[in-house]
């Protein structure tokens, strides 16, 4: 396991061959079950990475997730394979596109505090990042109304 040790909350960290840019949660109502994480990822290395998947102590699971518009449907499926970063590509995991889902949280995802989550890589193995939590998303998909599919 690959750990970060600075104890700042810089916006881009580097780990071996990858920038790991902007981790963020979105604050969520008291008594949600569910989040949604971001992040950019850039490839700085000279082959293909997986983020394959991602574990965290605050919630009981996480998925990555992939939000398209269909016919004016917001839809949400899990990518179950994971999330290819060619050579010298940016990875971004954004409101309205790729995210992580947290569910089944076990405290509350409050603004200005910072939750470590594990990421999973295929070549740099498990990187645990600082996620800070920034303002409740507007507009957000991770509204009850929503189906997750569970
Ligand atoms: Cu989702």
């Amino acid at each position: 396991m690959i750990g970060i040790s600075s104890a700042c909350y810089a916006h881009q960290y580097s780990i071996g061959v990858l920038s790991i840019i902007k981790p963020h949660l979105r604050e969520t109502p008291k008594n949600a079950t569910v989040a949604g994480g971001y992040l950019s990822i850039k490839n700085n290395g000279d082959s293909p990475e997986v983020l394959l998947n991602a574990t965290s102590s605050i919630s009981e699971t996480v998925e990555i997730h992939e939000m398209t518009l269909e016919k004016e449907i917001m839809k949400m499926r899990q990518v179950p394979e994971g999330l290819v970063i060619g050579v010298n590509q940016i990875l971004e995991l954004k409101a309205g596109g790729f995210h992580l889902m947290f569910f089944g949280l076990n405290k509350e995802i409050k603004q200005g505090d910072t939750h470590k989550i594990i990421l999973n890589f295929k070549n740099a193995g498990e990187v645990t990042v600082p996620f800070k939590v920034w303002e409740p998303l507007h507009a957000s998909h991770h509204n009850k109304n929503m189906d997750h599919h569970h």
